[in-house]
């Protein structure tokens, strides 16, 4: 089937580029929109390290505090990470921690781009509730 009998090729690869870029980005923007569940415990504090820092493209570890409102460690929970690009169109970097002893969890994790990113924690409790927090970071190049 010809859409465009009267347009050359070009101009038809043209329009096709157009609306492969508006559906990668839809899908992009559906994805970083997507609801993330509440934070349902305010009173912990959960504080995200990142190694090497300042973050650069590549390789690097991700460490988790999680502490109660005295400043004690928050042990048993399970927590992911996930990892996005202010800009739309790119799949998240996703990680599972390990470890939680004394309230450090850790994860392997893999900068794929510089730029602004945002990793957001999800934590879900030993008491079942779940923790979610995001933190902002600039990711240089390598
Ligand atoms: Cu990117």
């Amino acid at each position: 089937m010809n859409w465009f009998p009267h347009r050359s090729a070009a101009w038809r690869l043209g329009w096709a580029a157009l609306a492969l870029a508006i559906l990668l980005c839809a899908a992009g923007c559906q994805r970083t929109s997507q609801q993330q569940p509440a934070d349902q415990a305010p009173e912990l504090a959960a504080e995200l390290t990142v190694d090497p820092t300042p973050p650069r493209v590549g390789p690097a570890t991700l460490l988790v505090r999680l502490s109660d409102a005295s400043g004690a460690p928050v042990e048993g929970a399970g927590i992911s990470l996930k990892g996005d690009m202010s800009h739309a169109g790119m799949a998240p970097v996703l990680a599972e921690t390990s470890g939680g002893a004394g309230g450090l969890y850790q994860a392997t994790w893999h900068w794929s781009m510089a730029g602004d990113w945002f990793v957001t924690v999800t934590a879900t409790l030993a008491d079942g509730r779940t923790l979610v927090r995001r933190f902002d970071l600039t990711v240089a190049g390598s």
